[in-house]
């Protein structure tokens, strides 16, 4: 017999639960003593293919960082000045009760409000955490639309349901166009299907101003002015008419709004088109014609294309592009935005509305800064309840953030792992678990599987995960609904058995047999879609089904209109654009707006793992990438300190000179932590906090910034 020292590491199904949309599938390994010993991919995923990205192969380092929080924390000097005593749970629990009890006397309960966002996507701490307590307490409601809240909404109202293709499908593509979307970074298991499928013969087009990673291995790289993208897809569509290479049977049969959406395309013809975008008509005309000829072909975009000003109708406009040539029921052709409208999680069992109070009102996350300042009042926010989110580092116009969290009468808590920037302005400071330290369930965004995490160690020293924490507020307010108590399996089954028997005929048949006990024996489980499935196909060719009011696809979509929302997608320049005009090309005056855009960096998601030493130093500092033309009308060289900046804020980085991207447009890309700055500022203390035009949506892209060298 070995002993239990000798005997061999446990093996714990884990699963990535970062906001990515690959959700992979990985194995933690455990040694006696109950440290993890090992992090890696699991081999029989079928879209983790046995690799982890550069992000999360080194895991165990952010598990056992020496800078986790384990403790929790008060405050000991004044806001900010990262002064802190250590204290027992109790005692924080108790003076968060005694607080909030006394703001609820005061102000009412609305003048709490729960901010949170991606740290984590699992059901039980995200979804569930974002809802019962805050419920029940009849607290403010938050507008979650940092992300991709105008592309869900188009998506949503063009098709009917977040429903796109399995990433293998790329393989019976012959044309892909990647539309404002760097998968090598931001989807990175997409890539070898790509790269296969461009072998067997597929053309891959990439729309993007930047020239990414992704756009250097395409075969075509196509640049855009920023945000002029639904103008692009509006001209396209002119030219597949023009050309008869539009699917008229098909969109007879399948759609709303042929005629209207035909009259609309007069206004965009190819020369308007090439003058709104900066292409040339030839590149136009060109696109279109392949994209009318070639079958398969998949449109796949994501989040960071539509975070403009008129994101939304960009949205919208993509959308109905596969419709005129009739793509949409073909495998390999289509949208690829989102398969996360597979499982809609039934609403009551995750948030139990029907037993709270209504929701005072909803307040969007944009505008936290603005929120904390005096917009909101009536009741003012009093209380702030921060968890899964680093605000101070990922939401636009962070300096007026910083400037509400000051705010000596606002009583702050923070729940996490590390004492972030936002952390730093906390009254209170909880520490958090890590994905091995709890349970949880995952569905994904980019895939079609469902997976169980279970928690491969304890929590680390006194660290607590957001759903233990909730059960320890909702005992502390005295609130003694089961539903607030149960742990975190016991919320997983309710909400997936709740899902399988209620709901749509569609997702009781993908959850069909899947249960919390499965799932906790096999780790990962396909959804129920049959062989060979393609999103909206019926049984007879050339004919879908699409989950909209009218059953076809909107082209025209009247709830839309219903909320003053043009119906027809349609391009307008985002507001910040409309305004001031931007720096277009490379005679344009020194003073006049850059337009920055700062979408994914590399090696971390958003400003999660910006603290990972390795991954740090292989991002390297904060950079900001500026054309030849632009850096020499500056006086900037290649590595010159630069302030980029405009009337919300400014940060300090490091020129790159750089072709990759074009005159007029800069790229400086997200999540560098202020507090590792020498200005104690990052690239979104100048970030609009200014809503799109669809759904609350971010516009962290339409953003007109100067550039001066600091030499
Ligand atoms: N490594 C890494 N992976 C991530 C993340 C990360 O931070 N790092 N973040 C995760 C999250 S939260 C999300 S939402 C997804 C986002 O996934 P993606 O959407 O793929 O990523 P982004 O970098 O935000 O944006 C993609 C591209 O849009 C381009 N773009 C910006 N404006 C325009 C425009 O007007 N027109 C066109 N055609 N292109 C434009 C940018 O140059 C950028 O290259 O990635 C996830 N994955
Ligand atoms: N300039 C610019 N800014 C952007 C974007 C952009 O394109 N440009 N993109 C935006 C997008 S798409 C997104 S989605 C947002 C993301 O914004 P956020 O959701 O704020 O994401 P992060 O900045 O990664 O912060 C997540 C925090 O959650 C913590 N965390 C992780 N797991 C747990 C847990 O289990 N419990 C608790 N309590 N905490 C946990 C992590 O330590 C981390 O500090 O950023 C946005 N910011
Ligand atoms: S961040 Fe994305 S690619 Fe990397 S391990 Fe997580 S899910 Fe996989
Ligand atoms: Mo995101």
């Amino acid at each position: 017999m070995t002993s239990s020292t000798e005997s061999p590491p446990r093996r714990v199904h884990s699963v990535c639960p970062h906001d990515c949309p690959d959700t992979c599938s990985a194995i933690t390994e455990v040694d006696a003593t109950g440290e993890a010993v090992a992090f890696y991919a699991d081999q029989s995923h079928p879209l983790t293919q046995g690799w982890l990205c550069a992000k999360v192969r080194p895991y165990l380092e952010h598990v056992y960082h020496p800078d986790r929080l384990l403790h929790p924390l008060r405050r000991s000097g004044p806001k900010g000045s990262d002064q802190w005593q250590r204290i027992g749970w109790d005692e924080a629990i108790g003076e968060i009760g005694d607080r909030w009890r006394w703001i609820i006397r005061q102000y009412g309960a609305a003048a709490i409000l729960p901010y949170s966002y991606s740290g984590t996507l699992g059901l039980v701490q995200n979804l569930v955490c974002q809802q019962r307590l805050w419920n029940r307490m009849g607290a403010s409601g938050l507008v979650r639309s940092i992300c991709g809240a105008a592309a869900e909404r188009a998506v949503n109202a063009t098709l009917g349901a977040r429903w796109a293709p399995d990433p293998h499908d790329i393989l019976h593509s012959r044309l892909v166009i990647l539309w404002g979307h760097n998968p090598a970074s931001t989807s990175p298991h997409t890539m070898p299907l790509l790269r296969q499928a461009q072998q067997a013969g597929c053309y891959v087009v990439v729309i993007d101003p930047h020239r990414t990673k992704t756009a250097r291995s395409a075969n075509e790289h196509i640049q855009p002015r920023p945000a002029t993208d639904g103008a692009l897809a509006l001209g396209l569509m002119h030219v597949l008419l023009d050309e008869g290479l539009h699917d008229e049977g098909w969109l007879r049969a399948n759609t709303v709004g042929w005629d209207d959406l035909r009259a609309r395309l007069a206004s965009y013809p190819p020369a308007r088109v090439a003058e709104m975008t900066g292409l040339s008509e030839a590149t136009i005309v060109a696109l279109a014609r392949r994209y009318g000829q070639t079958r398969p072909a998949l449109i796949k975009f994501a989040d960071g294309l539509q975070r403009h000003g008129n994101g939304g109708q960009t949205s919208r406009a993509l959308a109905c592009l596969p419709a005129l040539v009739g793509q949409y029921g073909v495998q390999g052709g289509g949208l690829a935005y989102s398969t996360s409208g597979y499982v809609a999680w039934d609403g009551e069992a995750l948030a139990h509305f029907s037993a709270c109070p209504p929701t005072p009102r909803s307040i969007n996350m944009n505008r936290l800064g603005a929120a904390l300042t005096g917009e909101v009042d009536d009741p003012p926010i009093q209380g702030l309840y921060v968890f899964n989110a680093n605000p101070v580092a990922s939401t636009p116009n962070a300096g007026l953030i910083v400037h509400g969290l000051q705010r000596d009468d606002l009583f702050t808590v923070v729940h996490e792992l590390f004492l972030t920037d936002t952390a730093r302005y906390a009254d209170i400071v909880l520490p958090a678990t890590s994905q091995l330290e709890h349970a949880d369930l995952h569905k994904a965004y980019g895939q079609t599987t469902l997976q169980y995490n279970a928690p491969a160690i304890a929590p680390r020293s006194e660290s607590k995960s957001n759903w233990d924490v909730m059960r320890l507020l909702a005992a502390e307010l005295g609130y003694q609904e089961p539903w607030l108590q149960q742990d975190a399996d016991a919320v997983i089954a309710e909400v997936l058995d709740a899902t399988r028997t209620g709901g749509r005929d569609q997702v009781r048949a993908v959850l069909e047999g899947i249960t919390l006990e499965r799932l906790q024996q096999a780790g990962s489980l396909p959804l129920n879609l049959p062989t060979g499935f393609v999103p909206f196909a019926t049984e007879t060719p050339g004919i879908c089904a699409f989950p909209t009011p009218s059953g076809k696809l909107e082209l025209r979509c009247d709830a839309l209109a219903a909320e003053r929302i043009d119906p027809l997608p349609a391009y307008e320049p985002p507001a910040e654009f409309a305004r001031e005009q931007p720096n277009l090309n490379a005679t344009a005056p020194v003073n006049q707006g850059l337009i920055l855009l700062s979408g994914a960096s590399h090696h971390f998601v958003s400003s999660s793992f910006a603290n990972a030493p390795g991954l740090l130093a292989k991002e390297g500092p904060p950079r900001v990438e500026i054309n030849p033309h632009d850096a020499a009308a500056r006086g900037i060289g290649d590595g010159t300190e630069v302030v980029v900046g405009n009337a919300r804020g400014a940060c300090r980085l490091r020129a790159v000179v750089t072709t990759n991207v074009p005159p007029g447009v800069v790229v400086a890309p997200k999540g560098h932590w202020p507090q590792f700055a020498p200005d104690g500022h990052n690239i979104n203390w100048t970030t609009s906090d200014e809503l799109g035009d669809l759904a609350g949506q971010s516009t962290f892209h339409s953003n007109l910034v100067y550039i001066r060298s600091l030499r």
